[in-house]
């Protein structure tokens, strides 16, 4: 686990939480169409996507780490939000998860190569068409409470042969949902 970023998975996931999916890459070269938004307070109202705020701390289920490899400037493209969406009563509108509408709701993120932008899965989230002149290039990894599984792979209980050099404490995030004391 990287320094850096585990005391923020800490804070928003509990002390125990897991890699549930990744890593995965996402590569754009200029011209690529982007994505319809997805995400949302309510959209997709399983626990593995909710986000709350309880006695002074955040629940929420997945949640993205995503690594920058390409500087993502303003007018690129690429990982967009809508800020404060994660805590919405209302479904967004269609037309704003296509970004037809609205757009000056919807934040482009722009971040440096090297910089790990994190999030809740559960804010609306997504790809604007990419118009850098340079390829795009993020690593996103996602991660959950330790009790909690997202993705089916969790329960086949195979792990990856890059395990063997993990430390135990790397190892304890690889293993598959359950509730630890
Ligand atoms: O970085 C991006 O383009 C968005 C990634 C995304 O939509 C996701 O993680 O579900």
């Amino acid at each position: 686990m990287h320094s850096s970023v585990k005391p923020y998975l800490e804070e928003v996931l509990g002390k125990q939480y897991r890699l549930d999916h990744g890593p995965g890459l996402i590569a754009m070269e200029k011209g690529t169409e982007g994505g319809t938004l997805h995400g949302g307070g309510i959209e997709r109202p399983n626990f593995s996507e909710a986000y709350f705020f309880k006695y002074g701390r955040i629940y929420t289920g997945l949640t993205v780490i995503e690594y920058m490899l390409a500087d993502e400037g303003p007018g690129d493209g690429g990982l967009a939000i809508i800020p404060g969406s994660h805590k919405a009563n209302l479904p967004c509108p269609s037309s704003m998860k296509r970004y037809e509408q609205y757009q000056n709701l919807v934040l482009e993120v722009n971040a440096k190569a090297g910089d790990a932008v994190i999030f809740t899965e559960t804010l609306t989230h997504g790809t604007l068409p990419w118009k850098g002149s340079h390829q795009r290039r993020a690593l996103l990894y996602k991660f959950s409470p330790g009790f909690q599984a997202y993705s089916a792979g969790a329960h086949q209980i195979t792990y990856p042969d890059y395990i063997e050099d993990m430390s135990p404490e790397q190892r304890a995030v690889m293993e598959a949902p359950h509730i630890r004391h």
